[in-house]
């Protein structure tokens, strides 16, 4: 028997096994009976337990232990996880070359758009529930249809959120953030803000500004900004100095109409290098960041550095985290990882060890990252197609995180290693080298510094980068 229909097979089981209802708590009206379903959408899988590492259950914590405290707060408040809508209800798991594979009990193709926009929902908070997930982020256009006008389809996420604002009284969970998605519709084909046509620019401004409405409303503690067509596939068409002009005029105005209705969130910008574009304009955070200065905007945005970005971008998650903090601009992690042999952004959790240490140790030494957080903006293998997938993958991800903030507040508690890079730059404590940290020394006393000692090849320490691979190897545990 091929996966797909053993998948069917184990799908239609759970339905079948899905006779205790879900009870309706807090009548508030029409709201509260919308998307009703007749039983749980994940029967058979109660709440995700820390057991301990030495534990053989698969659908256990084996290093998330939420209250657990480590460096002073606890694992749930430097982690502060959430759950991608988009990636966790909407992945049907299409690729560029094949359609969708999952088949999963809140889709059925017999009930209207917004059936099953409220149906996402329920499982959507279900699942937070189950996995001791405290906050989930969303794209207005994946939680809500896209209708016939911007008016009606504006009405649809009114009323999805409606729900949303239901469900998370009931459940206490929060959104960690909300975003608009201004790169499907084929309207955004040429950008959104940057697109050659002021009316997609219009629109894209209306979109925003009603996604702003529903984050605020929700509680969202962040708005993100991810411009997947904000670039270009060939210059030749392209005025690009207007495109940036345009990019900066859009998030002023998100900025005043944050101002206006009073939301207190951090916006973000998600830097990635291209795809769908051949040219992404936030393109890493060190062009980002280049961006927000020249048009005046770096007090207004922090970033959100996602993983498998990082390494589009050609570098190493570490070093956008690094750099971002080291701006003091770190304000939300996206963790997800690519891989090493397929060439786009393959949105796989993460779960390397090492990888997971040094994520942590940046979060550590920051003090945090709240109101930011760790989303996983990840999503299963295309062959990946049972319902408990969705809990191995996002599990997989918080214990590979959990045991990174483990390994790294005890690489940092202990010392060795931060000591010896402190070390390493020891001469900038004392005499020219504090000077020089100072600002109180020009190139005519350095000069003369220079002139009167030895050559400093003469004594110029070893990097030893294989000894700082060694002890990092030894906190992975
Ligand atoms: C811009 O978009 C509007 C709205 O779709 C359309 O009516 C107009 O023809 C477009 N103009 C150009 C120059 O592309
Ligand atoms: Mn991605």
């Amino acid at each position: 028997m091929h996966s797909r229909s053993a998948s069917l097979l184990l799908t239609i089981a759970l339905l079948v096994s899905a006779t205790t209802p879900l009870s309706v708590r807090g009548e508030e009206g029409e709201c509260s009976s919308r998307g009703l379903y007749e039983g749980e959408f994940f029967p058979g899988v109660g709440k995700i337990e820390y057991e301990g590492a030495e534990s053989t259950n698969p659908l256990s914590f084996h290093y998330y232990n939420a209250d657990e405290v480590i460096m002073g707060k606890p694992m749930k408040e430097w982690l502060r996880f959430s759950v991608a809508f988009w990636h966790t209800m909407r992945g049907d798991g299409s690729d560029p070359f094949g359609s969708g594979t999952k088949l999963w009990p809140w889709e059925d193709a017999g009930l209207d758009e917004m059936e099953l926009a409220y149906r996402r929902m329920r499982a959507m908070f279900e699942f937070l529930d189950k996995l001791g997930v405290d906050y989930w982020c969303f794209h207005d256009r994946d939680i809500a249809p896209e209708l016939g006008s911007l008016a009606e389809s504006n009405a649809a996420l009114e009323k999805v959120v409606e729900l949303a604002e239901h469900l998370q009284k009931e459940t206490g969970k929060k959104v960690l953030w909300g975003t608009a998605q201004l790169f499907k519709h084929p309207r955004f084909a040429h950008g959104a803000a940057t697109s050659p046509n002021a009316s997609v620019h219009a629109y894209s401004a209306a979109q925003v500004k009603a996604a702003m409405d529903a984050t605020l409303r929700l509680g969202g503690e962040n708005y993100v900004f991810w411009g997947g067509r904000e670039g270009y596939h060939t210059l030749l068409n392209t005025d690009l100095k207007l495109e940036l002009d345009n990019l900066a005029s859009f998030l002023k105005g998100a900025v005043a109409y944050k101002n206006k209705i009073g939301f207190k969130g951090e916006l973000l910008l998600e830097p990635k290098p291209q795809e769908p574009t051949k040219h992404q304009y936030d393109w890493d955070v060190a062009t980002t960041m280049g961006f927000l200065h020249q048009y005046g905007l770096s007090d207004e945005f922090k970033l959100n550095v996602e993983c498998n970005h990082a390494t589009l971008a050609g570098h190493s998650c570490d070093h956008e985290l690094r750099l971002a903090s080291a701006y003091g601009k770190l304000g939300n992690i996206d963790a997800n990882t690519g891989d090493a042999q397929t060439g786009w952004d393959t949105d796989q959790f993460l779960t390397d060890p090492k990888e997971t240490l040094l994520v942590a140790a940046t979060i550590l030494k920051q003090g945090g990252l709240a109101p930011g957080g760790i989303n996983f903006d990840a999503k299963l293998r295309r062959e990946s197609t049972s319902l408990i997938d969705l809990f191995y993958g996002h599990i997989s991800g918080m214990d590979a995180m959990a045991r990174g903030l483990r390994n790294a507040a005890k690489m940092l508690e202990d010392g060795v290693l931060p000591g010896m890079v402190k070390n390493r730059y020891s001469t900038y404590s004392t005499g020219v080298g504090k000077k020089i940290r100072d600002g109180k020394v020009d190139f005519v006393e350095l000069e003369k510094v220079a002139l009167s000692s030895p050559d400093p090849i003469e004594d110029l320490p070893s990097g030893s980068a294989e000894l700082y691979e060694i002890i990092l190897g030894s906190y992975i545990r």
